[in-house]
């Protein structure tokens, strides 16, 4: 299967798919499309994609796809990224749908704002702190008690959840209060063969 992937390196959505490549050995380029230059709006990018987002990949067979965690688990089909047992992929659906909801609505967004529209603290909007620094308390909870989101083990929530747990700090988080979360972060990583950020 070889893909086109295209995608923003700053953007953790986009990164999630290259890293599931890179695992699972997907053959792929990458199109660097720039998210801050407009550059999601050209024709083929809304041709591709009338939401006129990255990630999309492009198929061999002109078939295209977007949202990352579709994507990611439509490349993770068959492997050990995703359960087998039906109780803990739908779990691992739980983790991948509150993401989107729960979880990069604020700590992302708040990172973007910050790192990318050079945004005082003082000009953002509270909520994203209050609610990122929620969904950092939820997935320390969990974590307290298991190395993965899923069943002990690596999965696309784990892949999912990283993007922007590990660049938390850049949306001006503090991961130092999220001890297990942290530790979460350093395995995630290795697994994933990805330079820590320190
Ligand atoms: N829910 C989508 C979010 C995609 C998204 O927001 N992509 C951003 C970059 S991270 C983008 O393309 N923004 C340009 C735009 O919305 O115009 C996913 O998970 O793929």
């Amino acid at each position: 299967m070889a893909i086109t992937l295209y995608g923003d390196s700053i953007s953790g959505n986009c990164l999630k798919v290259k890293w599931t490549c890179d695992l699972l050995d997907v053959a792929y380029d990458w199109v660097e499309v720039d998210v801050v230059g407009g550059e999601t709006q050209s024709a083929t990018m809304r041709a591709l994609n009338p939401a006129a987002q990255v990630p999309t990949i492009l198929f061999e067979d002109g078939r295209a796809l977007a949202q990352s965690n579709a994507i990611i688990t439509h490349l993770a089909e068959g492997t050990s990224l995703i359960p087998k047992d039906a109780y803990w992929r739908a779990k691992m659906f739980e983790w991948l749908f509150w993401e989107q909801y729960s979880h990069e609505p604020y700590i992302a967004v708040r990172r973007f704002q910050m790192l990318y529209l050079g945004k005082p603290e003082a000009d953002l909007d509270p909520k994203l702190l209050e609610r990122g620094e929620a969904a950092l308390t939820r997935m320390e909870a969990w974590l307290e008690a298991a190395p993965y989101l899923v069943d002990r083990t690596l999965s696309c929530a784990d892949i999912s959840l990283l993007a922007y747990t590990r660049r938390a700090h850049e949306g001006g988080f503090d991961l130092g209060k999220f001890p297990a979360v942290q530790a979460w972060v350093t395995r995630v990583d290795a697994d994933l063969g990805l330079e820590p950020i320190g």
